[in-house]
């Protein structure tokens, strides 16, 4: 399928003129947010109109923007099943920022009284703040520029900055959209902007507590990086050369909180959004049960040498750890109303097994100490408190130790991202045992609060000591 969202059917306009005046901007134009708010925002508009084109804003790179530019903002979106790939032009984007080049560009783009909504795809570590805790992390060089300095550059540091530039104006307050898997993931944001925005003016931060509006949002579509093959691959299937195609799953799901400033937004259930008036049970079940998973069989998964989710689902001592996963998970989450876990974790064995996608496992791997406490800690010290079984989220915990501590097991370094690379690395470094590797590691209080390590240090110390001295899929395999 070929469709140009919110074009004529004629196509006949050129692009410029046919789209809709920017109504959002959004921070953090990666591939998750093209191959999936836009879509969403793309259908809205071809169902019900609106001016909610969008303005995207790279917080570092110009990659994006250089390869979009030469197609006008227009790129392919892919989605990906096993019986060939289905095509779709996307062109909602009215524009590219990239703020370290015009940071008072991207200010004044959120500032316009048209634009009603920022969303936002940053990562979980774009948010600044502290995982164990969620407050905003002070030490954070980026906030300890934004409190030192006029124009910002983290993603908390533009949303205070452009609402403060709307409260001076006396124009509303943007609705802030988070797009990121973070638990309550509005309320986390809210939590920070106000926090910053209270060190830098009390009345700014009161009046944002009482005008704006920060809806927490479930998101969820499986997007694996796009490669250099993928590029070659779409040019050849359309005959159009696309620099910054997309690749996903066909499978897509937006639960979103009612509650924007004014009510102001795009027709989003006409384009497939739930929206619920509480979006934590869908969060909890999608963060522990999707990302949660996800991780797990990202480190082990990687340890035991495969290279995507795809390729460790087809060994089946893994297919048999994600079903324990699950087992081990699914007590500790309420499902959604006329929700069934055990369908939804049928249906993720089939997306994660999904051959046409090869989403690497060192793609997940990454960031982990701002992923964990989220996807797996929680689970894991529920199960311990009740005294249910938790082997295998031991095992994932153990694993992605073993992945930070650097050295894979055939003795290759591990090309491991994490903001916390370095401290990991050299924590594990020079440990006599692996309960020591363990112990150091649990030591890191950004993660784990000391209860929490008390709580976790005897179990995993276990798992790490199978995982050192008989391998990770020896280990994985004893998990029932
Ligand atoms: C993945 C997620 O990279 C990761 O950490 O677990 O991006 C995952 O693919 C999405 O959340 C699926 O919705």
């Amino acid at each position: 399928m070929w469709m140009e969202a919110g074009l004529p059917a004629d196509g006949q306009n050129t692009r410029a003129q046919a789209r809709p005046a920017t109504g959002i901007v959004h921070l953090g134009l990666g591939a998750f947010f093209r191959a999936f708010g836009c879509v969403y925002i793309a259908d809205a508009m071809a169902a019900s109109g609106g001016n909610w084109g969008i303005v995207g804003v790279s917080l570092r790179s110009p990659d994006t923007r250089d390869a979009l530019r030469a197609s006008d903002w227009s790129y392919t979106s892919v989605s990906l099943a096993p019986e060939g790939d289905k095509l779709r032009e996307i062109a909602v984007l009215n524009d590219v920022l990239v703020a370290p080049e015009n940071p008072k560009a991207v200010i004044a783009a959120m500032a316009d009284p048209a634009v009603k909504i920022v969303t936002l795809t940053v990562t979980e570590k774009g948010y600044c703040h502290n995982p164990a805790t969620g407050a905003l992390n002070l030490d954070h060089p980026d906030i300890r520029h934004d409190l030192a300095y006029d124009l910002p550059v983290s993603a908390p540091g533009y949303l205070v900055c452009a609402l403060a530039a709307r409260h001076v104006a006396g124009v509303a307050p943007f609705t802030v959209l988070t797009c990121d898997n973070l638990p309550e993931n509005g309320k986390l944001v809210r939590g920070l902007v106000l926090e910053l925005a209270a060190r830098i003016d009390p009345a700014l931060a009161n009046w944002i507590a009482t005008e704006g509006r920060f809806p927490s949002t479930m998101v969820d579509r499986i997007t694996p990086a796009t490669t250099g093959a993928d590029i070659a691959r779409i040019a050849t299937l359309t005959g159009v050369a696309d620099a910054a195609p997309v690749m996903h799953e066909s499978f897509s799901q937006w639960a979103v909180e009612d509650n924007f400033v004014n009510g102001v937004r795009p027709d989003l259930e006409a384009a497939g959004v739930e929206m619920v008036r509480d979006v934590t049970a869908h969060e909890h079940m999608k963060l522990r049960m999707l990302n949660g998973t996800h991780s797990a069989l990202a480190y082990a998964g990687y340890l035991a040498g495969h290279d995507t989710i795809a390729d460790t689902m087809a060994d089946p001592v893994f297919a048999d750890y994600a079903r324990a996963l699950w087992a081990e998970i699914m007590p500790t989450v309420t499902a959604p109303e006329s929700v069934s876990l055990t369908a939804y974790a049928e249906a993720l064995f089939d997306r994660y097994a999904n051959p046409a996608i090869r989403h690497r496992t060192w793609q997940i791997a990454m960031d982990g100490s701002q992923k964990l406490p989220q996807r797996i800690l929680g689970t894991l010290h529920e199960n311990l408190a009740e005294g249910r079984k938790a082997d295998g989220l031991c095992v994932a915990l153990a694993a992605w130790m073993r992945y930070v501590s650097g050295t894979d097991e055939a003795g290759q370094p591990i090309d491991v991202r994490d903001p916390l690379a370095d401290r990991l690395r050299n924590l594990a470094a020079g440990q006599d045992t692996p309960a020591d590797v363990v112990t150091a590691i649990l030591s890191v209080e950004d993660i784990f609060p000391a209860d929490l390590a008390d709580q976790l240090r005897g179990p995993v110390s276990k798992a790490a000591e199978k995982i050192w001295s008989n391998g990770v899929r020896t280990t994985v395999q004893g998990v029932t």
